[in-house]
């Protein structure tokens, strides 16, 4: 069996007992071998990895300033009036996320601080202004964005 969890995570294991959850050294994750006796499973025994993801399309509202991400491919559509994004939500840790830009409408603060959501760019304070076709990778850390590429195309 397999299971899905957050966005762009996949997690392919085998039978789990108990709360399905993998924790490193949660005994309380168990699979049954078959001779009937209890295995506690191990990191070993999973394999996590990025799937294919859906894109994930944005459209931004007036004055929004987060995005809120459910894959790990997003396009983003921004405002006519500009949109000035300073923190991205849901962000699982370690993946890597590519936000696609379709227009010039979006500019993500470059915050040095690393505080919750917010993203550290390329150089200090120097801001990303989106444009057709522009991409920007990223990966979340757990608390915050750190740039990994741009492409201009
Ligand atoms: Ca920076």
């Amino acid at each position: 069996m397999g299971k899905f969890g957050s966005a762009g995570v996949y997690s392919e294991l085998t039978s789990v007992a108990d709360d399905d959850e993998l924790v490193a050294n949660d005994v309380s994750d168990t699979t049954t071998s078959a001779d009937g006796t209890t295995k506690y499973l191990q990191l070993s025994t999973v394999r996590t990895y990025a799937r294919a993801n859906a894109a994930q399309s944005v459209t931004l509202a007036a004055a929004a300033t987060t995005i809120a991400v459910t894959s790990a491919f997003v396009i983003v559509t921004g405002d006519g009036g500009g949109n000035t994004i300073g923190t991205i939500t849901g962000g699982v840790t370690g993946i890597p996320y590519v936000f696609l830009f379709v227009d010039g409408n979006v500019t993500i603060t470059d915050t040095d601080a690393h505080s919750a959501n917010t993203v550290d760019l390329a150089g200090t304070a120097t801001n990303f202004t989106s444009a057709d076709d522009t991409t920007l990778t990223l990966i979340y850390d757990g608390t915050s964005w750190y740039e990994l590429s741009r492409s201009v195309n």
